[in-house]
């Protein structure tokens, strides 16, 4: 009997080896090697697919080192990890950016090209990982890559969704839903870890006894129990040996068969069970923004939590004999309230599980929990009914109830005889449905609390939160967010960083302030032209991209007004529709008018519940086929709804901007990533003071941002007096005649019924002073066109805009995280000598 050599013992990996080496003939040989190997194909027989997955596994076979060594130096005693809690991840393919961050872009493109393929073809093969709705999602994507990117020791806990957010078709004008089936065909990014799987406890009832050393007990015991297997996907730093991982839970049963049921013959109860544990983490809530107090949704989050809990717990008791100091290793941020079950289930892993004196057990949970508030909208602040609640978490209900006896008894001392502040601050809402309100439990369970630009937090504190503000105000804080140069400059538009880079160096990528050298060229006539060529083949490339997937035929050279964001009525995607009616009036009244020409671009979806939003969707498709379609507009407007609306898709969007839409009712948009993303780009912002607009204003000058629109005090004014929208509708002929059009079927073929439900809205009740803040958008609007005529005074705007938004880097926002709330520092990776050598 032969022993086959190096089957039992691994041999040692060397310089050449093609899963590490870097040379082009390398990379070509280990790019066969894995078509041949793992997807089994001959070049003959491969699909495009096939070769994507080969270039990954190649590409990922290269950041395995730097994964493995940042996984075991988190280990050491010595380190601190943050763990970034969140429902959602809104990644965004991987591979680009795994070639940007490892530096390799350019010999994987000669080394495919040698190989007769094309590499833009292949990275467009990849089913980007939708795993969030929007820009809470997307901000915990940027988040992850700038915490590697830092080299700060850092963990993503989440949600392995079978299926993320739908992929959106427009069909007949309306958006139709179709399921995200982005597993198909396998993900070579994630390594499932089922060696680690926990047991997660749903339902059932809870027990309290006295063991027999006289110490009193909880038993919980669910009448259900799920596995959490985790599935880890390595999230690289930019040009560092940091890999840090992003682990995300898939809910499996515990034994593929209930083999009770199945042998009293009960084969379709068994798998019955299976299926419906493995319903946890099935499909992601598309609701952005809107609770809808689902069992199941309450299920994912407990899930989730619970597993990223015990994996931390796992992890820390490898190099601890107790868990006095959990804290002082692990810094847990609570990305909103959907995962702030973590407070009570901590709680009980200490108490219950391990042990653990109840006050130690506080001491330890409120020095490990931080909570990232994202909305004012009342709407989205989630609360569970205690009924519901206590069927699925029946322990947790008690638990919260201990929590919220202990806050009342401290909040009785702090004011004496004040029921209203009692009822304000409890955990569980008295009123109507008694329910459990999860950003009270995030506040009561957090040492730090924080908005996401400066008015969104003053709003909080003034508002929203303001009896917990005036309870602990050091616990409060402005995190204003920010995004990833590395995708959203250096990857989305190449043209544009060469450019910069060849004027002031390279370092503004991880240095995103140094941006601002680029000031003194503003003025530069031949800067100016370099600027406008690279706006001006992004715009030729949306351009393709528009004919290709809606086939309308837009004008390169018009002014790019783009609105791309979830389909919100506080977002008002339809007052920019009004603007668009109202220009088509002008040029139907004067088709001779000098109007400069503009393609109004719009991207997003619409909760598949969220009817209003929907029918947005359609008054813009229909104004859209009007517009279009009239000779006497001669091409002087479009108007594209790009469908499908993800991170792949808005590659090519935001290098194109000449101007943002930021338009949301001031106090509404806590505040928005879009608008950095614009800016960053080179984009001119019309917006109103709210969110993160109001920094950017700051940032680029109010010279170089066209500002309009009521204030957030203004807004609350006009409603204290009794804002009547029917009363502006009267006042304004143009914002009248607008109405009146969409109103008796001028955009529905004459079908009056169609959007009644919209008008109705703002003509009675404008939630959201569209009619209030028209005058102003349409006037400021004026001036936008205007200034767009004046080529090379926009230019010079636009310089001066991506100059300035440095400090919309998320590396600056991390930075903040890093030293204000989670006091961790950089932890730098070695590498192996054969690696690096190589590198
Ligand atoms: N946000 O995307 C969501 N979903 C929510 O449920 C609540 C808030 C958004 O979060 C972003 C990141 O902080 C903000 O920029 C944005 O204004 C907010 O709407």
């Amino acid at each position: 009997n032969e022993e086959p050599q190096g089957f039992v013992c691994v041999p040692e990996i060397r310089v050449e080896d093609d899963r590490t080496g870097l040379d082009i003939e390398t990379l070509k040989r280990a790019f066969a090697d894995n078509l041949f190997y793992i997807q089994g194909k001959l070049g003959s027989m491969a699909t495009p697919n096939d070769y994507y997955m080969a270039l990954a596994y190649t590409v990922r076979d290269r950041l395995l080192q730097r994964w493995l060594n940042s996984a075991q130096t988190y280990l050491r005693g010595d380190v601190k990890v943050v763990c970034y809690l969140s429902a959602e991840f809104l990644l965004g393919p991987h591979l680009g950016n795994n070639l940007i961050n490892l530096g390799i872009y350019d010999r994987i493109e000669q080394a495919i090209t040698e190989s007769g393929l094309d590499l833009q073809e292949l990275i467009a093969q990849e089913e980007e990982p939708g795993l969030g709705n929007g820009g809470l999602g997307r901000l915990a994507a940027c988040y992850i890559d700038s915490l590697a990117s830092l080299e700060i020791p850092a963990i993503g806990y989440g949600i392995r969704y079978e299926f993320g957010i739908f992929d959106q078709e427009i069909q007949d004008g309306w958006q139709v839903e179709i399921t995200d089936k982005w597993l198909r065909y396998g993900n070579p990014w994630e390594i499932a870890r089922p060696e680690i799987a926990v047991e997660v406890k749903l339902g059932g009832y809870v027990d309290h006894y006295v063991d027999d050393a006289g110490n009193y007990r909880t038993h919980w015991i669910p009448d259900r129990e799920v596995h959490g297997v985790p599935y880890d996907t390595p999230i690289l730093g930019y040009r560092v040996n940091t890999a840090n991982t992003l682990r995300l839970w898939k809910a499996e049963a515990p034994e593929s068969f209930d083999f009770q049921a199945f042998n009293v013959g009960d084969y379709y109860g068994a798998v019955d069970a299976k299926i419906s544990s493995e319903n946890i983490t099935k499909v992601l809530y598309p609701n952005d923004e809107q609770v809808q107090g689902k069992r199941l949704r309450l299920e994912q989050q407990y899930f989730f939590v619970s597993c990223s809990l015990q994996d931390m717990i796992r992890l820390y008791l490898l190099e601890n004999p107790n868990l006095d100091n959990f804290h002082e290793t692990f810094a847990v941020q609570l990305n909103d309230t959907h995962p702030s079950i973590g407070v009570p289930e901590l709680m009980r892993l200490l108490v219950d599980e391990h042990h653990m004196a109840w006050e130690q057990a506080w001491q330890i949970t409120t020095h490990t929990f931080a909570y990232t508030n994202h909305t004012l909208l009342p709407e989205a602040l989630e609360k569970w009914s205690v009924q519901l609640f206590g069927r699925v978490l029946p322990r947790h209900l008690e638990i919260i109830y201990e929590i919220n006896r202990r806050f009342l008894d401290m909040v009785r001392i702090r004011y004496p005889d004040n029921d209203a502040k009692l009822a304000s601050l409890s955990l569980i809402d008295e009123l109507g449905k008694k329910s459990v309100r999860m950003a009270h439990l995030a506040c009561v369970g957090s040492y730090a609390i924080n908005g996401v630009a400066q008015l969104h937090t003053e709003l909080l504190k003034k508002d929203v939160l303001h009896d917990f503000y005036a309870l602990w105000p050091e616990k409060f804080s402005n995190k204003t967010n920010g995004v990833t140069p590395r995708r959203w400059v250096v990857q989305n538009n190449p043209g544009l960083s060469k450019l910069i880079s060849r004027k002031i160096g390279d370092r503004w990528i991880t240095h995103l302030d140094e941006l601002r050298k680029l000031e003194q060229f503003a003025d530069d006539p031949q800067f100016q032209a370099q600027w406008q060529q690279v706006k001006q083949n992004c715009k030729h490339q949306l351009t393709k991209q528009i004919k290709e997937r809606t086939g309308v035929v837009v004008d390169p050279t018009s002014m790019f007004d783009i609105q791309v964001k979830r389909i919100h009525e506080y977002k008002r995607q339809h007052l920019n529709a009004l603007h668009i009616i109202t220009l088509y009036n002008r040029l139907k009244e004067n088709p001779d008018l000098d109007l400069q020409p503009r393609t109004f671009i719009f991207g997003g979806k619409a909760a598949p519940g969220y009817f209003m939003a929907k029918l947005m969707i359609k008054l813009i498709t229909s104004v859209g086929e009007v517009v279009n379609n009239d000779p006497d507009v001669r091409d002087r407007l479009k108007v594209v709804f790009l469908p499908d609306y993800n991170v792949t898709n808005s590659q090519r969007v935001y290098p194109a901007a000449d101007l943002s839409e930021q338009i949301s009712t001031a106090g509404k948009e806590a505040s928005g990533t879009g608008n950095m993303k614009f800016s960053l780009n080179g984009a001119l912002t019309i917006g109103t003071l709210d969110g993160a607009n109001v920094e950017i204003r700051e940032e680029v000058g109010a010279e170089n941002f066209f500002l309009f629109g009521l204030t957030t005090p203004e807004v609350k004014e006009q409603k204290a007096n009794g804002y009547n929208s029917w009363d502006v509708y009267n006042a304004n002929p143009g914002l009248k005649k607008a109405i009146d059009m969409i109103s008796c079927g001028f955009f529905s073929h004459g079908d009056q019924q169609l959007f009644k439900p919209l008008l109705d809205s703002l003509l009675y009740d404008d939630k959201y002073m569209l009619f209030a803040d028209y005058q102003d958008y349409i006037d400021c609007q004026d001036r936008v066109g205007d200034a767009f005529k004046h080529k090379d005074a926009w230019t010079k705007m636009s310089i001066l805009n991506t100059a300035r938004s440095g400090k919309f880097s998320s590396d600056r926002a991390i930075r903040e995280y890093c030293q204000e709330i989670w006091q961790v520092e950089p932890v730098p990776i070695e590498l192996q000598e054969y690696v690096q050598a190589n590198a």
